[in-house]
């Protein structure tokens, strides 16, 4: 199971966009806190999990069109590839699968990435809102969600999203 840190999609994006140039430190072990982040939650322990949710990734598809959950609320969504190429979990905006999008191209074109395997190399990539699974790996992630609003769940390994690998998630206002 690999994870992702935020703050290289911050970097990512900020090469861009400058006005989102609030992270810090270097390319591979930075900890910024990018402002494109606001509102969409945190990773959470999952042992306070109120809900779990399951997903199954092929190729290329999610096995959920659309995910609603509730703020406030902490979910853990328990994952299983079971395609045959390397598939990815990603809860973010619309900014932040792209600016990670950009990233895994990176990975690919360095070779810590490739269709079908994620080298151990990848675990870099780090930690928060995505996982990314080698075929026939399972993982989870848990996530606290914060504000209501429409996010999506991707697979940003490159060409997937493109293929229709991503989903709404929307986070209804606590009741
Ligand atoms: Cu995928």
């Amino acid at each position: 199971m690999r994870t992702t840190p935020i703050a290289l999609f911050a970097l990512a994006l900020a090469a861009g966009q400058p006005a989102l140039a609030a992270g810090g430190g270097d390319h591979t072990h930075g900890h910024g806190h990018g402002g494109m982040r606001d509102g969409i939650g945190h990773p959470a322990d999952p042992a306070k999990a109120d809900r779990v949710i399951e997903v199954t990734m092929t190729d290329n598809a999610f096995s959920r069109e659309e995910i609603r959950v509730k703020a406030g609320r902490t979910v853990t969504f328990k994952l299983r590839n079971a395609g045959d190429f390397v598939h990815e979990f990603s809860l973010g905006t619309k900014a932040i699968h792209e600016a990670h999008q950009e990233e895994m191209q990176h990975m690919m074109a360095e070779g810590t990435l490739t269709p079908r395997h994620m080298a151990e190399g990848g675990h870099h990539h780090g930690s928060g809102n995505s996982v990314m699974l080698n075929p026939g790996e399972t993982g989870q992630l848990t996530w606290q969600f914060e504000s209501p609003m429409t996010i999506s769940f991707a697979c940003n390994v490159p060409g997937h999203f493109q293929a229709g690998m991503h989903g709404p998630l929307t986070v209804r206002p606590p009741e």
